[in-house]
């Protein structure tokens, strides 16, 4: 019984809502989204809607790929202190390495140069114009894939494809710390428009994909690129996967963005708060999130 009734609640609230993560926190996120509508009309936010046409991209297509945004030596001295860090036992969570993945600690304590990345010009646009608005920084996680012969995908769900269970308004930011060309785990997704469709038609659960996997793979494209490229995307909207790569390793920062009425600044406790923040932001209005932990 109570297995159906679940199966009914996902059913109607992905239908509606386009996820499950409760009535009641899709209306809180609709709300907000409102009242900024509104306050809006008093700040100059409005001047940001033409500023890039990324932001128009990500509505249309659900993603959009920013080239590299930092300096060779920037990046080349981040992803040396990665490496150097990936290499302290202390210092991650490997209890996922069957599934070729390991995730660092404290990542924005560490790492407080990731502000940069968050500041450039070019991310700025692209993220305001795609929220018409400034934004608020939720988490920040620096991970490592790395080639496992048969990985356990009990523990690295990530390998499947998917639709995260997220706000309607979550953008998510991966940059490629890692030169990741398609053998070197680059992300794959279907564009908004065909996920959209394969939703409406049942796909939600990644275990059983079975009817949609030959248009999923038809459909998905890879996303390659240098290090410092920088991906926006809404994986609420875009089905998605990871992959391992073939040889070598991938680290990449991943940040979750939503709409705010100001910017995020990066006090040591911020960054703190977004080392230790997973899933979603719960309250808009609060701040609180949906989880807290070192995963
Ligand atoms: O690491 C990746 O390439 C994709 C991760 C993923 O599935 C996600 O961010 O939801």
């Amino acid at each position: 019984m109570k297995k159906w009734l679940g199966r009914i609640y996902t059913r109607v609230s992905v239908r509606i809502f386009g996820n499950r993560i409760g009535v009641v926190t899709n209306l809180l996120h609709y709300l907000f989204g409102a009242f900024l509508r509104s306050i809006s009309l008093f700040k100059p936010w409005n001047t940001m809607r033409s500023a890039s046409d990324k932001g128009m991209e990500i509505r249309e297509n659900g993603y959009a790929s920013v080239s590299p945004v930092l300096s060779e030596q920037f990046l080349s001295a981040l992803s040396e202190k990665i490496d150097r860090l990936i290499g302290r036992p202390d210092q991650v969570i490997g209890t996922h390495t069957a599934g070729g993945i390991l995730r660092l600690k404290d990542s924005f304590i560490l790492l407080p140069e990731l502000e940069v990345l968050l500041t450039a010009p070019e991310l700025l646009n692209a993220v305001c114009s795609y929220f018409s608005s400034p934004f608020k920084v939720y988490s920040c996680d620096v991970y490592r894939t790395f080639p496992v012969e048969t990985p356990i995908v009990e523990e690295n769900y990530s390998l499947i494809w998917h639709f995260d269970n997220a706000p309607h308004s979550m953008l998510k930011l991966m940059v490629y710390i890692t030169d990741t060309p398609e053998d070197r785990g680059a992300l794959t997704l279907v564009p908004k428009h065909t996920s959209a469709e394969l939703k409406r038609k049942g796909f939600w659960d990644r275990l059983k994909m079975d009817a949609f996997r030959s248009t999923i793979q038809e459909q998905a494209r890879t996303l390659p690129g240098p290090k410092g490229t920088c991906l926006l995307f809404t994986p609420q909207y875009c089905i998605h996967k990871a992959t391992l790569p073939q040889k070598s390793y991938r680290d990449v920062a991943v940040f979750l963005l939503f709409p705010s009425y100001e910017f995020s600044r990066f006090s040591s406790e911020v960054r703190r708060t977004l080392s230790y923040n997973f899933g979603y932001l719960a309250n808009p209005f609060s701040g609180r999130p949906l989880r807290v932990g070192d995963e």
